[in-house]
């Protein structure tokens, strides 16, 4: 049997400040229901969904931060999403800023979490890959204080299996925005076999350390997630928080890209714009079963030597200077 999962990629436009969650929750259910009326099963929305890219600022004072993060998922702003899920039958990945109470302390998560079409959470997942800077740099036209505010994530990269009815059931995984440029994060799902990976982002186009990398912000992000796809045999969507919000110009450029690397869906806008593709999920055999069947084709044993190998990498080829992204 064939597997066809329809897939949204849910970009959205700016985010302002001023802006609150339910102006942005219905802007995501307007998606939603664009979504449902093209035949989508799920829709994959950005990293940090709800509201404005806030690591943008240095904020000094914690209720002030605080009031970005989400203390409870559903909560009283984002129900509604969970309620339309029900009620339309399509499921949602969303980004967002968890604030929780983890082993007895507060905790701060740069997080994801897919839905199912009953409005179920079947999956969460918190961000690894934390780009930026801890402290404030008042040289840099806009902060990327992600270190400071989350703390690493620490549920792994883990796949899971999801059922978007008949003849539609797969395995998934999740990432959020820099995990995208990491080889490990595909890699890790890949040996999951996964089969489709939802990946929200926030992509400023300026990335203050390295200029010379701005003209290739679109570039990169194709890059990353044609490669990730095609060396591990998955497909990948990757979704936008697009345009120039308070200031501070962010690519679109949202994406979903087949196991074969291919393109097969993408935004054109920097607004809020739904991207869709029917993905046979069992295109992703083609590979795994091929050209990257792991159990075939990798070496896992010499890969362990070489890294556990004392001074696998010279001192001074390890990265030096102070450039930081
Ligand atoms: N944003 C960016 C990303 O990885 C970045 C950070 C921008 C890194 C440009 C490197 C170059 O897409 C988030 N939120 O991770």
């Amino acid at each position: 049997m064939t597997r066809i999962v329809t897939v949204g990629a849910a970009q959205l436009g700016p985010i302002a400040l001023s802006d609150t969650r339910a102006q942005v929750v219905d802007r995501m259910i307007d998606l939603m229901q664009q979504a449902k009326g093209c035949g989508c099963d799920v829709v994959v929305f950005p990293e940090l969904a709800l509201t404005t890219f806030f690591p943008r600022w240095y904020f000094d004072k914690q209720d002030e931060l605080d009031a970005f993060f989400e203390r409870a998922m559903p909560g009283p702003d984002t129900q509604r999403l969970f309620d339309t899920a029900k009620a339309l039958q399509i499921g949602f990945y969303l980004g967002y800023a968890e604030l929780v109470h983890e082993g007895g302390q507060l905790r701060r998560f740069n997080t994801a979490i897919t839905v199912d079409k009953a409005g179920t959470i079947i999956s969460k997942y918190r961000k690894i890959h934390l780009p930026g800077h801890k402290e404030h740099e008042p040289w840099r036209r806009f902060q990327h204080l992600e270190k400071r505010y989350f703390e690493t994530g620490n549920l792994g990269f883990t796949a899971f299996q999801a059922d978007w009815g008949k003849d539609k059931q797969g395995v998934f995984g999740m990432a959020v925005c820099n995990d995208r440029r990491w080889p490990e994060t595909y890699r890790i799902l890949g040996l999951q076999a996964v089969e489709m990976i939802f990946i929200g982002y926030n992509t400023p186009v300026h990335n203050p350390p390295a200029p010379e990398h701005d003209a290739l912000s679109n570039f990169h992000n194709e890059l990353v997630m044609q490669a990730g796809a095609y060396q591990n045999g998955t497909w990948v969507v990757g979704v936008a928080k697009a345009g120039t919000e308070e200031g501070v110009e962010q690519i679109g450029n949202s994406i979903i890209v087949a196991p074969s690397g291919e393109i097969v869906g993408a935004c054109t806008t920097l607004g809020d714009e739904l991207a869709i593709a029917r993905c046979d999920l069992d295109l992703c055999n083609s590979y795994k079963n091929t050209t990257f069947n792991f159990a075939r084709h990798r070496e896992p044993e010499q890969y362990r030597m070489i890294v556990e190998r004392k001074g696998a990498v010279p001192p001074e080829a390890s990265p030096s200077g102070s450039k930081q992204t």
